[in-house]
């Protein structure tokens, strides 16, 4: 690689930034992957994106322009440094990222494709397999072969930089699930990805210093925003994994001293805690393991509710209290307890964050609900945080917004006198969270009723201590047909959807009642065939 190969970069908010922990430190390290046991400093990243934007522009023919002016660019690259390095240069080159989860089967990421019509694929070559299946439905769209990086620096210098687009501009499009059967597009600019990423910063105090173990999937904002970005621009380093172990958590921990932030969904955290108790405890290495993870400075709980069990057992471990926060596709985080461990309220998930606006209102009227009176209320939130629109669907986005411009999450929750908040969960029964995942009940049903064994179906959350949810699926079965068993539907079903979307409770029933509209009553269901989960 020579000068000449490094096209220019913008300088958007990140990159500024990266540009000044280079001048600050020149061999500052940016991402330590532990995969290819490799580190890579700032400067390097920069260098990699800035050669990476140059293969997309001339790959699209686009030198001229220099510019990839919001074209989709999807990428399925696992959890480490080329997935930041293909972020960055699709970034740098003026497109916008749809990154695939790495654990979709064809036919979800084919949905990804085809919905958000990217004008190149950037394929790692982990996912070399895929490629003919996805090339066979999407002849048009170009695949670019990614070649893996690796951590040797070829130069000292910096990519030249240039005078940004403006931040209005799209940036990231992050597939969730809601009401709808099919998962929306949720698209955020830069300006979002910019407010959401510094406004952590400032409420949980990221510095250089801070050095992050990132155990998150990369397709969801918590692993986005909050791990991967945030960290970023405050110079930090962050250690990448392409998959939640926790033995290797608990290892990594027990040097006590080398990370300083963790971040994840409760599930893992109930991991961790049953690790510990099966593997550390009354070992040589549970004083180390203890202390190690006692020295962490942040160690943050979101994307579902935090069962106190959970939070305890966590606590005996470590001395750790989970600082909890809430937030959501469409919003990255919007409210946050504080660093101050002793301010934080038990069971609620604290106060809104700097610059964004939360409210509650009434359900049923709309109405604003008076801050702190303790009733329960719809929670709304307008801020630069909220995302731009779901993507080719203005009706869907302007449904979830009100008349005076706030976003309607659909959670639920209560203010107390100080103006702490309390999730008390989701007004429709249809979204079900189940290890951090939010799965649509009726994107499941629909796909079960296309196996021509299932007659009817009813999909429902059932509450579970490790997963938050699991999804529970009562089947009506097609007479005549074998009697179904949960494996084998689990088997079919994973071709068709995302593991963590797939049933792990099946009742086989006669009949699913309905009312006289023809509707389920889900509430019912849960009642009568899991009464102890009612
Ligand atoms: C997997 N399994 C599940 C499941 N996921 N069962 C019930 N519910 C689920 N959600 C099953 C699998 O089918 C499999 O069964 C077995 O459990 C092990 O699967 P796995 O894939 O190996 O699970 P694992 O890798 O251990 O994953 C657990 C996890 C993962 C908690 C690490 O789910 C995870 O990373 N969750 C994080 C999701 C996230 O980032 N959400 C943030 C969204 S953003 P079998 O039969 O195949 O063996 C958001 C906004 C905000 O929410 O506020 O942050
Ligand atoms: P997602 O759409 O995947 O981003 O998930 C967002 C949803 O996760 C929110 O609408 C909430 O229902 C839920 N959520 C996020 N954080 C919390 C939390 N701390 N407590 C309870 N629920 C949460």
């Amino acid at each position: 690689m020579t000068k000449a190969d490094l096209a220019s970069l913008p300088l958007l908010p990140l990159f500024s930034a990266a540009r000044k922990h280079v001048s600050n430190d020149p061999k500052k390290v940016a991402v330590v992957d532990q995969t290819k046991k490799q580190v890579f400093t700032y400067r390097q990243l920069l260098q990699d994106a800035s050669v990476l934007k140059k293969t997309l522009l001339e790959d699209l023919k686009l030198e001229l322009t220099g510019d990839l002016d919001e074209r989709r660019i999807a990428f399925l690259v696992p959890a480490g440094y080329d997935y930041v390095v293909s972020q960055w240069a699709i970034w740098a080159a003026g497109g916008v990222c749809v990154p695939m989860c790495t654990t979709h089967p064809v036919k979800e990421l084919s949905y990804t494709i085809s919905d958000s019509d990217p004008s190149l694929i950037i394929l790692h070559p982990a996912f070399e397999h895929l490629k003919p299946s996805l090339q066979e439905a999407y002849p048009s769209i170009p695949f670019l072969q990614l070649v893996p990086h690796t951590g040797r620096e070829m130069m000292d210098s910096l990519p030249p930089f240039n005078e940004p687009f403006p931040l209005s501009r799209r940036a990231l499009m992050i597939y969730t699930s809601g009401t709808t059967s099919n998962p929306k597009g949720c698209i955020t600019t830069h300006k979002n990805v910019t407010f959401q990423s510094e406004c952590l910063i400032d409420a949980w105090k990221y510095t250089s210093s801070d050095h992050l173990i990132h155990v998150l999937p990369l397709h969801h904002v918590h692993g986005i925003i909050n791990g991967l970005t945030a960290t970023l621009i405050s110079g930090a380093t962050v250690e990448m994994y392409t998959k939640f172990d926790p033995a290797v958590v608990w290892d990594r921990w027990a040097i006590k001293g080398s990370s300083t932030m963790f971040m994840a969904v409760p599930t893992v955290y109930s991991r961790l805690a049953d690790y510990f108790n099966d593997h550390v405890r009354s070992t040589e290495r549970e004083d180390t393991a203890r202390a190690g993870a006692r020295a962490l400075r942040l160690v943050v709980s979101g994307s579902a509710a935090l069962p106190t069990p959970i939070k305890t057992k966590f606590a005996e471990m470590t001395g750790q209290t989970l600082l909890e926060r809430y937030g959501m596709t469409e919003i990255g985080m919007g409210i946050s307890c504080g660093l101050e461990v002793e301010k934080r309220i038990d069971g609620s998930v604290g106060w809104p964050l700097p610059g964004v606006q939360v409210r509650l209102t009434n359900k049923d009227t709309g109405d604003i609900i008076p801050p702190g009176d303790g009733q329960e209320g719809m929670i709304e939130v307008t801020g630069d945080n909220v995302f731009l629109e779901y993507w080719r669907k203005p009706d869907a986005t302007r449904k979830e917004f009100t008349a005076d411009g706030w976003f309607k999450t659909g959670d639920v929750a209560k203010q107390d006198e100080s103006g702490a908040y309390f999730i008390q969960g989701r007004a429709s029964v249809d979204i079900i969270k189940s290890g951090g995942y939010k799965i649509s009940a009726l994107e499941v049903e629909r796909k079960m009723l296309a196996l021509e064994d299932i007659q009817e179906v009813a999909v429902v959350g059932l509450a579970d201590e490790e997963w938050g949810q699991r999804v529970a699926a009562v089947v009506k079965q097609r007479s005549g047909t074998p009697p179904l068993e949960l494996t084998s539907l689990r088997t079919r079903l994973k071709e068709e959807m995302a593991t963590y979307k797939v049933p792990t409770v099946l009742k086989i029933v006669e009949n699913i009642e309905r009312n006289a509209m023809g509707k389920v009553n889900k509430k019912l269901i849960i009642q009568k065939y899991w009464p102890e989960k009612a």
